[in-house]
Formats: structure tokens, C-alpha cells, sequence
């Protein structure tokens, strides 16, 4: 069988930086006030479900502070710095946090030799998260602590703090999720295919320990990896044949010789991945009339913790292999990230863990024109992309 292309590699992280980007602005807990324009048709997509209704306003993103416009509440959030020169008006769309860390962990999988120092991969993500902070990234709280301190105690004992954080409970924040799939990448061809389990569960614990947060970060791993296999087939799967080889590979990170060791800590956090595959099963068997909108938010989520947004990411992308009667384009990829947008919460990162699987399986090639040329450093994440795949493939030929 073939093997998964160069275009699919760039596509998978393209897809995070377009979902993230793009999706922002439709974030509703944070960002609020942040809109630069969007892709018209996107926009007219959602203008025709109400979504707009949730933006209190739009305007375009400047380096100096604008004033908010008439009736819009001002909170805390700094506005979004640009690279251009002070007051001119940005063109390009900017990342958030999940394709700041994103970037940031394919160059340490790039620069790293085999066995994976994470002490380095801490100093990474503490280093680029002090250069985010004057561009206002939105990082996670959680995150934002435990970046800073491995920072100040010179990155000793970096796994001991995400321990202590959520009142010792651990994260359950999708960052788990948002930033693994280099991880999908970097295993692909490794011999030991559950090498990506390892590499999930000691990256995800520098900032990620609850169970939950440890299970969502391998769910979306293992997302992106069945994407960029079936994505390679010539004979393409149903939306229902992917989930089914997904759902054997995921119960089988519990059961197998060579995971359940290693996962045993964390079992309480996979029932409720279970319980959301079933989920999306229903849906995709249903059809287009069995879920709305609303049904998604309710069974499946749009929330901030990776339970109620990861499994999400993986339904809009298989529900995006069928026409969506109020989404109107041919396009599998805007189809499935405008999907993710149209559910409000946490679109960015929704949409951004949209964006990695679906492309990982359709490739950049077919991503509609200019979705990643106008985001910010696409030159950059594409870049990495073919850094780590010409790595990971040990060729140069394309
Ligand atoms: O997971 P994390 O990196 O956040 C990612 C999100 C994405 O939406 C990004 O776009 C960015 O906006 O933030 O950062 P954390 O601070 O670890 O977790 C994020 C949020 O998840 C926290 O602020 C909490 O609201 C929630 N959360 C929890 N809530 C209850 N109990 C995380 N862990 C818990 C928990 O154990
Ligand atoms: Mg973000
Ligand atoms: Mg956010
Ligand atoms: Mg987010």
C-alpha cells in the first residue's frame, strides 16, 4: 500500500495552523473582542446559522491598540500584536497557543535524536511561550503557570508541577490534544507502532496529567495517524469504516501487551472516550438527521477539556465525508473546520484538532486556495512539516 505523502504530512500541521487561526474569532470564551477578517464564504456559511450573533464585533486586528468599539465590553485581553509596522492593518491571520506549541514540538521531534530529552522539550515550549507573551497567544492558565515555573526553577524536576496543578488533580485542558500531532507524524514509521503512546504520555505530562487529559491527548494522536494511513489508500473508507479501525486501535492501547503497563495509571480517564465514540458511531449511523448543532454541544461538546472537545474534532471530520445541508462547499476540509467553527466554545482549538486530522487525510493539495498562505508563519509550519517528514522518511525525493 502506498505511503502517506509529503502533502499529507504538510497538511496535517497546515490543518492546525488554518483551524486554529481561522477559528479563533469564533471562540467565545476568550478573544472576544479580536475579528480579523475571515473567509467570506466560511463567514457566509455561519452568518446563515446565527453564528455571527455570538461576535459582539468585528474589526480588523492593528498593532496599536484600537478602542473597543461603541457597546463592547472591555476585558483584560490585550489585543493581538501583528508583525507589520505600528498601525498598519494586518492582512495576515493570527496563531494561538495551540500552533505556537504545535511548531514549537515538531522542531524539538526534528532536532532530536532518538531518545527524546523532555527536559529540552519543556525549555522549548517555556522559551517560545515567553516569546508568545507580548503577541498574547491565549495559553491556558495551567499552562501559562507551569511554562513559567520550569522556568524560574531552571527546568529541575520538570514533571513534578503539572502534578500539583488543578488541586492535584492534573490538567484535563485540551492542550493535551492540540499540540500531539507531530507525535502521529514521528511514530508513523516507527517499527513500534505504540512508540506514539509513549511519546503522547511523557510530553502530555509535562503539563497534562489527569487521566483525562493523558487519554485525550492519545485519542487525537491516534486520530491523526488512522488519517494519515487511510488518507494514503487508494480505496477510501467510509466515514463509519474509519472509526471502527480507530476504535480497535484505541481499546487496544488499553489492552495490549505493550501499552496497558504504561497507560495503568490513567485508565480511570478512557470510559469517557469510549463513551463518545459511541456517540459519534450513532451519529455517523443516523445520518445527517440524527445530529444538529445543539445534539453535538450537548453529547459530544465544544468545552475547553479535552473530553468534550477532542472526540469532537474526530466527528466533524467524519461527519464532513457527507454533505451538510447548511455547510456549502464540496471541499472535505473547509466542510469539517467550518463545522468545527459552527459550534462555537472553543473553536480555535476544536478547529485546530479538526484541521490536523482532516489534513492528514485529504493533504495540503486539497485545502481551498489561500486558507494557509494567509495565516501567519505558514511559510514556517510547512517548513517543519517537510523537515520532519524528510527525517522520519529518511529520503529526499518528494
Ligand atoms: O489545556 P490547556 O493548554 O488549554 C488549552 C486551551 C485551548 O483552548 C487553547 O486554545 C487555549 O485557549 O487554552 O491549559 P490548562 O490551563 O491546563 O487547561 C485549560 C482549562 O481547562 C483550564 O483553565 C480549566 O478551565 C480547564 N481544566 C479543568 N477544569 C476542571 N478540572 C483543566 N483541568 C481541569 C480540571 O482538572
Ligand atoms: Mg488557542
Ligand atoms: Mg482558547
Ligand atoms: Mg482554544
Amino acid at each position: 500500500s502506498l505511503l502517506p505523502s509529503l502533502n499529507q504530512w504538510q497538511g496535517c500541521l497546515a490543518g492546525v495552523l488554518v483551524g486554529d487561526c481561522l477559528g479563533f474569532p469564533y471562540e467565545v470564551i476568550r478573544f472576544k473582542k479580536m475579528f480579523p477578517h475571515t473567509i467570506e464564504f466560511i463567514e457566509d456559511d455561519l452568518e446563515k446559522i446565527k453564528i455571527r450573533q455570538m461576535i459582539p464585533y468585528v474589526r480588523r486586528v492593528k498593532k496599536t491598540p484600537t478602542k473597543p468599539a461603541k457597546g463592547a465590553r472591555v476585558t483584560s485581553t490585550p489585543t493581538l500584536a501583528t508583525t507589520s509596522g505600528s498601525g498598519e492593518t494586518c492582512s495576515e491571520r493570527q496563531y494561538t497557543d495551540d500552533t505556537s506549541m504545535t511548531i514549537t514540538f515538531a522542531k524539538f521531534l526534528t532536532e532530536s535524536n532518538d531518545s527524546l530529552d523532555y527536559v529540552d522539550l519543556a525549555r522549548s515550549f517555556s522559551a517560545e511561550f515567553i516569546v508568545d507573551v507580548p503577541k498574547s497567544r491565549g495559553y491556558g492558565p495551567g499552562v501559562k503557570k507551569l511554562l513559567t515555573k520550569f522556568d524560574e526553577v531552571n527546568f529541575k524536576n520538570v514533571f513534578q508541577y503539572a502534578t500539583e496543578t488543578f488541586k492535584g488533580q492534573g490538567s484535563m485542558g485540551n492542550g493535551s490534544g492540540m499540540r500531539i500531532s507531530p507525535v502521529a507524524l514521528y511514530t508513523l514509521n516507527d517499527p513500534d507502532r505504540f512508540r506514539l503512546v509513549d511519546i503522547t504520555i511523557d510530553s502530555c505530562r509535562l503539563t497534562h496529567t489527569h487521566p483525562e487529559g493523558i487519554f485525550g491527548g492519545i485519542f487525537q494522536a491516534l486520530a491523526v495517524r488512522q488519517a494519515l494511513l487511510f488518507g494514503a489508500k487508494k480505496d477510501k473508507p467510509s466515514a463509519i469504516e474509519f472509526l471502527d479501525a480507530f476504535e480497535t486501535e484505541f481499546k487496544s492501547v488499553l489492552s495490549s501487551k505493550a501499552t496497558s503497563k504504561r497507560v495503568a495509571a490513567y485508565q480511570s480517564g478512557y470510559q469517557i472516550y469510549q463513551d463518545k465514540i459511541d456517540v459519534i458511531k450513532k451519529f455517523l449511523k443516523g445520518g445527517p438527521s440524527s445530529w444538529s448543532l445543539q445534539k453535538i454541544k450537548e453529547e459530544l461538546g465544544n468545552k475547553v477539556v479535552s473530553s468534550k472537545s477532542i472526540p469532537t474534532a474526530l466527528f466533524c471530520f467524519l461527519a464532513s465525508f457527507q454533505e451538510i445541508d447548511f455547510i456549502h462547499t464540496d471541499n472535505h476540509f473547509q466542510r469539517a473546520i467550518t463545522l468545527a467553527f459552527a459550534l462555537g466554545g472553543d473553536t480555535d482549538t476544536i478547529g485546530g484538532m479538526t484541521g490536523a486530522i482532516c489534513g492528514a487525510y485529504v493533504g495540503l493539495d486539497d485545502f481551498p486556495e489561500n486558507f494557509v498562505q494567509s495565516c501567519e508563519a505558514s511559510g514556517k509550519i510547512l517548513n517543519v512539516a517537510e523537515q520532519l517528514y524528510r527525517k522520519c522518511n529518511n529520503s529526499t525525493e518528494v
